[in-house]
């Protein structure tokens, strides 16, 4: 039997066509939601992403700016930039495309985001008060998983849950968010020094590589009518396509599809999710800040 093909285009576009009429209501009482991204240095990946936000932002009628900055940018001029939003009463969500150039520290830049402004999720007090259980902001990444889980309709609470990963943007915030009281799950994180992470993945009822290894999950490490959710996004050769490269995530999606009762696709999955969700932080700042005057 061939699983179930979670489609986070799908769930994203529903997604979005509900904050697209909220966005109407919200304008006609005299907000409007703006969400600012920066962007330093040439990667092409994030160029795409960054793209792919701005779309967004159009779709749902969220005001977008951009600030793009050279790869040779100190970290005194990115400070700056980050002020002047962080000082902008129009401006209600803020964020710096990862990864930032080697030379600027990363941690001191997330810092610098207001927390009221930090729609990635990524300040340590925001990523703080998720690990208590109240949330203001949820990490994008984290929260389309939970959401293509919910929308896919399938059960956590008392299932056990195997993450492959323990990142910063993924992995552990989404341990964090799936064993409180709302999702009750058991959850497992594995990384390179964990011992039967075969036999730990297979025994689990809902798997979610999050690794950045391309095709890691086979199909022996999966149980029979597990639910996959794939996170990664990675780029390998392919020789006479029109870009030169494929994406491919982190599960082995042909094989692991036909023993799976449901998995996310990539492209397609978690990705679009990922959007969609920054969008509705976005939203969910404006909505404090708009009502809070
Ligand atoms: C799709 C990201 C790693 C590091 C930094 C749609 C996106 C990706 C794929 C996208 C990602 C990944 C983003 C698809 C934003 C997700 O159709 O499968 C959308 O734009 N993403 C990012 O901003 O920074 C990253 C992954």
């Amino acid at each position: 039997m061939s699983a179930k093909i979670i489609s986070g285009n799908e769930v994203s576009k529903q997604l979005k066509d509900e904050m697209k009429e909220e966005v109407v209501k919200l304008k006609a009482q005299g907000m409007e939601p703006c969400l600012s991204v920066i962007l330093v240095g040439e990667d092409p990946a994030s160029k795409v992403y960054v793209l792919n936000k701005k779309k967004a932002c159009e779709y749902i009628g969220i005001k977008s700016l951009e600030t793009r900055l050279p790869a040779t940018t100190t970290t005194e001029e990115l400070l700056k930039v980050i002020e002047g939003y962080n000082n902008d009463k129009t401006v209600h969500g803020i964020l710096c495309q990862l990864p930032l150039p080697k030379h600027i520290p990363e941690t001191k830049i997330l810092r610098a985001i207001l927390p009221e402004k930090d729609v990635d999720c990524f300040h340590p007090f925001n990523v703080g008060l998720i690990s208590i259980g109240e949330v203001r902001f949820l990490p994008c990444t984290p929260a389309g998983v939970i959401e293509l889980i919910k929308r896919g309709g399938f059960e956590t609470a008392g299932k056990d849950v195997v993450i492959l990963g323990r990142s910063n943007i993924v992995g552990r915030p989404l341990s964090n968010m799936l064993d409180q009281r709302d999702m009750n799950a058991t959850v497992t994180m594995c990384h390179t020094k964990t011992k039967n992470l075969k036999e730990r993945c297979a025994a689990a009822d809902i798997v979610i590589g999050a690794i950045g290894r391309p095709e890691y999950v086979k199909a022996d490490m999966v149980k029979e009518g597990a639910v996959v959710i794939d996170v990664g996004i990675n780029r390998v050769d392919a020789p006479g396509t029109e870009k030169g490269f494929k994406l491919v995530g982190d599960v082995a999606f042909d094989e692991v599809k036909e023993k799976a009762a449901a998995i996310t696709p990539v492209p397609g999955g978690v990705g679009p999710m990922t959007i969609a969700m920054l969008m509705k932080n976005t939203l969910t700042a404006a909505k404090e800040a708009f009502f809070k005057k």
